[in-house]
């Protein structure tokens, strides 16, 4: 144990989170900012050769590939490109669904091109009353589409789930008792009322989220002959997640009624770490969104406030590539820090928030990760992160990098919305 350093057990999380198996206590946690070790970030615009990255041309063609390909080899880990065989399938269409107020479009992904391969069921809600094609905001759910709103047509979830009596899910099966239980996360009306639509689909429709050596999910599916789980530098489940996110961004450019020059990418915890990496890799995605992501998202690894590279990768082994565990405890080797991760979104638009409460996901090193990103933001020609210190609580900063931190713990809430929709009113017009 580092001296001074203390340890906790899971119980004194906030109940925000979701369980981690046993076997993860062994990793100290860091609460003490005097505790944070020195470290010293990589610089986002100098190149591998020690070359100085002076113009936006060099950022584009040199560095950012460079960094690109190291979060693939180190972090999350190669994925494999769009199937050939992908086809979309409408399953349901309501014109007239809340009350009016939307299309609702059931849309079945079907990744390997049948019916009995691996798929995505998307749901889409637009705005009846709104000029098309519209804005679009799509984030993975934890739970099933069924559980974002209690409208009753929302198909029910077929995967398998993650077990919550307080959701009403047994067996791994969502039941009817799970329709709307996420819905305070969502703010369904609230977008469409602003003109944006809502797409979402269930993070396990990609790969169930729990540690089977990769034999269900999408992973299968690009197995070599012979391959039975992926290399070292191949795709965790954060990898596979973020790559159905660019699928349903695929099935986006056929919908006449989605604008696929203005989709955002939302996600929260871990997915939120997961909307990063899809936006990082995937340049359709006009904004992006980090809600709480903390380790391996947003924040800073080389801090070990909160959970660090060590703890995530012994409670969570699934999620990155097996690279990443030569940093366990090793975070200043790593060839990278979470401010890349955010600087390889530039100049689009990037809002990275934080809860007051949430310090398992180390506010503060969200914060400076957000700020390590600016000086490429600013090459680019954008204000960056628009301000020097951490703003007080609840006064978010609206610059091309957008940060908050709000009262409350690890959650998405009402204000977050607010402040996504006033962010994407700023940097996303037509
Ligand atoms: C926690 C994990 C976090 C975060 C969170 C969540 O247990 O330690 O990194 O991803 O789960 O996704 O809810």
């Amino acid at each position: 144990m580092r001296q001074g350093a203390f340890t906790v057990v899971l119980v004194s999380l906030s109940a925000g989170w979701l369980a981690a198996p046993a076997g993860a206590q062994q990793w100290e946690v860091n609460y003490d900012e005097n505790k944070v070790p020195q470290y010293e970030l990589p610089d986002p615009l100098v190149l591998a050769d020690g070359q100085p990255v002076r113009d936006a041309q060099t950022w584009y063609t040199k560095r950012r590939p460079e960094i690109l390909r190291l979060f693939e080899q180190y972090v999350y880990g190669k994925v494999p490109p769009r199937p050939e065989g992908m086809k979309f399938q409408l399953q349901l269409l309501a014109r007239d669904a809340l009350e009016g107020k939307a299309i609702r479009k059931q849309v079945r992904i079907l990744l390997a091109g049948t019916a009995e391969g691996p798929h995505i069921d998307l749901l889409l809600y637009v705005p009846s009353d709104a000029p098309k094609p519209v804005p679009v905001f799509i984030g993975l759910n934890f739970y099933g589409n069924h559980t974002v709103h209690p409208d009753p047509g929302i198909l029910l979830c077929e995967s398998w789930v993650r077990n919550n009596s307080r959701y009403g899910i047994e067996n791994h099966r969502a039941t009817e008792a799970s329709r709307g239980v996420a819905r305070s996360r969502w703010a369904v009306e609230m977008i469409l009322r602003r003109g944006y639509g809502l797409a979402t689909a269930y993070y396990g429709d990609i790969d169930p989220d729990f540690d089977d050596g990769f034999q269900n999910g999408v992973h299968p599916l690009f197995y070599k002959p012979g391959q039975t789980k992926p290399a070292p530098d191949e795709w965790g489940s954060i990898g596979a997640w973020a790559w159905g996110l660019s699928r349903a961004m695929d099935y986006f450019e056929t919908d006449p009624d989605v604008d696929q020059r203005r989709v955002a990418v939302m996600g929260h915890s871990r997915l939120g770490k997961t909307a990063l990496w899809a936006g990082a890799q995937d340049t359709r995605f006009a904004l992006v969104i980090s809600n709480n992501s903390g380790c391996g998202g947003a924040a800073l690894s080389r801090r070990r406030f909160g959970e660090t590279v060590g703890r995530i990768n012994t409670s969570f082994p699934h999620w990155f590539c097996d690279n990443f565990n030569q940093f366990n405890d090793r975070e200043d080797q790593l060839p990278v820090d979470q401010h890349m991760l955010i600087a390889l979104i530039a100049p689009r638009p990037v809002y990275v928030a934080s809860a007051q409460e949430d310090r398992w996901a180390d506010p503060r090193g969200e914060f400076l990760a957000a700020k390590g990103a600016d000086p490429v933001y600013r090459l680019l020609g954008t204000d960056g992160l628009a301000v020097d210190e951490m703003p007080p609580l609840n006064q978010p900063v609206m610059s091309t990098i957008g940060y908050h931190i709000r009262r409350g713990k690890h959650d998405v809430t009402d204000f977050d919305w607010q402040q996504y929709l006033r962010f994407a009113d700023k940097h996303m017009r037509r």
